[in-house]
């Protein structure tokens, strides 16, 4: 069985990051990881209704990206967007709160899950129709050129979206514009309960390719790698040289959503067990700290005590919230730019 989604180069390295640098890497993924656990807890017990996507067996994915960039940069993404919410700087507590539908939700509690978004730190959703933010990422690389802003627009979907059309326009209008965007293909293998290899007849970086975009693969699961290879990218973007698509391999340790399970019939269990004990970007980054003596089994509990701690706030904050009043019903509906191009909602400047 093939353990790894690609080989593993450069593990034996720390790709010159600090040991500060490096035990914030890994305490954010810790974090994520834990907030997940604890909202898959809450789902199971009710606290938390409808959809609900988690992102166990990605983070790697969401720091790697997330973490080089500007606090001014956007980030926009799918329905799978819990922790890259977090790694964009949004308030756990508030996260937690929209999963809960409570009022001090980032969405005011009426998105959930799979509506994330924080206008002040640039996460511009948590959309639930598969490809459909690739066209609104477009159109923010538009308006930050139009501006004449520096910001990078990186835009997340899944491998099933490189096979809608949208993906494909949008990616077609990026290019000829050159705008500043970088589309992220978390390729955790399966779109629902299908296999991306039985679904295309390409390699997912051929899209990219197809519109002239350059295009690379980079191992999700080894978040240091990612990070390097992203800041790369953003670089480039950010110096004028227009949109890049990038293929992020990884694995998703659990079921679809919460409501399915997490190995179905498109899977087997054996699998799923031997990717989650190879190939969790938590325990790589670990190991390899542990290795390079920079991380001792006291500092990781210590860590772990201290995210622990930090959801377990986060779960009372979404709990002691009430719900949505119904007057709530009408707010958030319109949105107005004045000439000088300043987002409003509700008249209150964004
Ligand atoms: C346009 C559209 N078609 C179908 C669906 C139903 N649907 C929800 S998630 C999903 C699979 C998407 O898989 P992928 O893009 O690989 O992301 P992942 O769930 O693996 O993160 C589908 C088909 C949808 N939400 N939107």
């Amino acid at each position: 069985m093939k353990v790894s989604a690609v080989p593993r180069q450069g593990h034996d390295t720390l790709h010159g990051f600090t040991r500060e640098e490096l035990l914030r890497i890994l305490r954010r993924m810790l974090l994520y990881r834990r907030f997940e656990e604890k909202a898959e807890e809450a789902y199971a017990i009710g606290k938390i209704g409808g959809f609900c996507h988690l992102h166990i067996g990605q983070e790697g994915a969401a720091e790697g990206c997330i973490g080089p960039l500007r606090p001014d940069d956007y980030v926009i993404s799918g329905y799978r967007e819990h922790t890259q919410a977090l790694a964009k700087g949004l308030d756990p507590g508030r996260v937690m709160a929209e999963l809960y539908g409570r009022s001090s939700g980032a969405s005011a509690g009426k998105g959930g899950s799979m509506h994330i978004f924080g206008a002040q730190e640039g996460f511009l959703g948590g959309h639930g129709i598969v490809g459909a933010q690739a066209a609104l990422a477009t159109g923010v690389g538009w308006a930050v050129r139009y501006r004449g802003e520096d910001r990078v627009v990186v835009c997340f979907v899944g491998d099933a979206a490189v096979n809608q059309g949208v993906f494909h326009e949008s990616l077609n209008m990026a290019a000829i514009w050159k705008l500043p965007v970088i589309y992220v293909v978390e390729n955790n293998e399966y779109g629902m309960g299908t296999a991306f290899r039985r679904v295309s007849a390409t390699e997912i970086k051929d899209r990219g390719v197809a519109y002239g975009i350059p295009s690379s693969v980079v191992d999700g699961q080894d978040v240091l790698a990612t990070w390097r290879h992203m800041e790369g990218l953003i670089s480039e973007v950010r110096g004028g040289g227009g949109p890049r698509f990038l293929e992020v391999r990884t694995y998703r340790f659990r079921g679809h959503s919460m409501s399915d399970p997490v190995s179905g019939t498109y899977r087997s269990r054996e699998e799923v067990a031997e990717r989650t004990e190879h190939d969790d970007p938590i325990k790589i980054l670990r190991d390899r700290m542990m290795e390079a003596d920079l991380l001792t089994q006291e500092q990781l509990e210590a860590m772990d005590a201290e995210v622990r701690k930090i959801v377990e706030e986060a779960a009372e904050f979404a709990d002691r919230a009430p719900a949505p009043s119904p007057g709530e019903l009408y707010t958030h509906v319109y949105s107005e730019v004045n000439p000088h191009g300043r987002l409003f909602f509700d008249g209150r400047e964004r």
